[in-house]
């Protein structure tokens, strides 16, 4: 209650009881006659919904309206507790000092307010619940108000800092290198791969439950970063969109050192993925011509990358998957590199330039070895699947793959 409207309860009061009315709300200085004398059911009393954009600074002030279905000879008075459900008290919203209402008899209808908090960082819909409870002289009909702080910013908040890789290596030449300095994607270099996989390999073969586009909302670009933007949204199906971007029929590489600095995502059925296929079926089909995962992250293990070599007769895969864990931190609190060197019969996967695995030749045994051929690069941010499992009531959304650059030397 701001200041005018204590003045204008405290007025009414005063002319109410002035006037002898039947009424005894604070103020009043005597019972009024009319205290006990209710007959029928005590009014109920209900909060509606708010959904407000969050606000840019400062805090928007979140008025619920919680209402009697009828007037009352009787102060009624109500408690309530906000429940967070994914916006945090003191940061997302604030808790007012004062968790009562009350209504002065006769009146009907009163605001609640939860101040929310404001910034310019881009966060999904987050939620809160009003919960009424202890009613007195009254009785609860719809005593829970959902609060949605919907999202209004564009800008996603990262930690810049981290390893960053040299920008040249002795015996190495740059062959080719996205800063992601420009507005858009270089479609040079990359193209989308679009959809869920359907009809040919639904889920796109792991049960995954994102829908791969092409717009702006899933793959943009800021401050010389490309994000990759997985969502939940109703879109084609599906409940979840993302972005996958591929080099095949632009960029061959075979051979050499590949860079990538990123911040990865983090959370139950989230896998972030940079990966090379290869451009020509020298061998046949999967696995037969190979698959190497230079980074492979599930989300509920943020702080621990695999590097997998898949190859093998089929249909099923032979591989070979080796992983390092940072000591303490996850692969989303800042940047680091990602890096594969090689060469003729040999291939070796690091970790801001610190070698965690080498497979040669020699380590498939009978098996074929495919990776002396041209492969091409992939980058996607898949949502759920048979290896992260699905995302779960601790997954927050919206969540990005930030990459930094990506540099291919030879
Ligand atoms: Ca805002
Ligand atoms: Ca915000
Ligand atoms: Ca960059």
């Amino acid at each position: 209650m701001n200041k005018r409207e204590v003045h204008m309860v405290q007025l009414l009061s005063i002319v109410l009881c002035s006037l002898s009315i039947t009424f005894s709300s604070s103020g009043c200085s005597s019972k009024s006659k009319g205290d006990n004398g209710d007959t029928g059911p005590a009014p109920t009393i209900s909060i509606n919904d708010v959904t407000l954009f969050e606000g840019n600074s400062g805090n928007t002030d979140f008025e619920f309206l919680v209402t009697l279905d009828k007037k009352s000879t009787r102060d009624v008075t109500v408690n309530y507790s906000i429940v967070s459900v994914s916006a945090k008290a003191g940061e997302d919203y604030i808790v007012p000092a004062s968790l009562s209402l009350t209504f002065p008899a006769g009146e009907t209808q009163k605001k609640l307010i939860i101040p929310v908090v404001g910034d310019d960082i881009k966060e999904g819909d987050d939620a809160f619940t009003v919960q009424l409870q202890n009613p007195v002289n009254g009785s609860l009909l719809k005593l829970v108000g959902s609060g949605t702080i919907r999202n209004d910013d564009t800008r996603v908040a990262y930690t810049n800092t981290g390893y960053d890789a040299p920008a040249s290596y002795p015996g190495y030449t740059l062959k080719w290198a996205d800063e992601f300095n420009g507005p858009s994607l270089d479609a040079s270099t990359w193209g989308h791969q679009n959809g869920d996989g359907c009809p040919g390999i639904c889920g796109w073969g792991n049960n995954e439950l994102e829908f791969y586009t092409d717009r702006p909302e899933n793959l943009y670009f800021q401050n010389g970063k490309m994000i990759i933007e997985a969502k939940p949204e109703s879109y084609q199906g599906k409940n979840y969109t993302s972005s996958k971007i591929l080099t095949q029929g632009k960029r061959p590489i075979k051979f050499g050192r590949i860079d990538i600095r990123a911040i990865l995502p983090k959370g139950k059925g989230i896998w972030p993925a940079f990966w090379l296929m290869p451009e020509k079926s020298v061998f046949g089909g999967w696995p037969r011509s190979g698959e190497i995962d230079l980074m492979e992250v599930v989300g509920h293990e943020p702080g621990k990358t695999y590097g997998t070599l898949h190859f093998g007769p089929g249909p099923g895969s032979t591989q070979i998957s080796r992983n390092f864990s940072l000591p303490s931190q996850t692969f989303n609190d800042e940047f680091h590199v990602f890096s594969l060197e090689w060469k003729e019969d040999q291939i070796k996967w690091l970790v801001d330039g610190n070698v965690f695995s080498t497979v040669n030749k020699a380590d498939l045994g009978s098996n074929n070895y495919p990776f002396n051929e041209e492969f091409f690069l992939i980058v996607n941010l898949a949502v759920g699947g048979n290896w992260p499992g699905n995302p779960d009531a601790t997954t927050y959304f919206p969540q990005w793959l930030i990459v930094d650059y990506i540099r291919v030397y030879q």
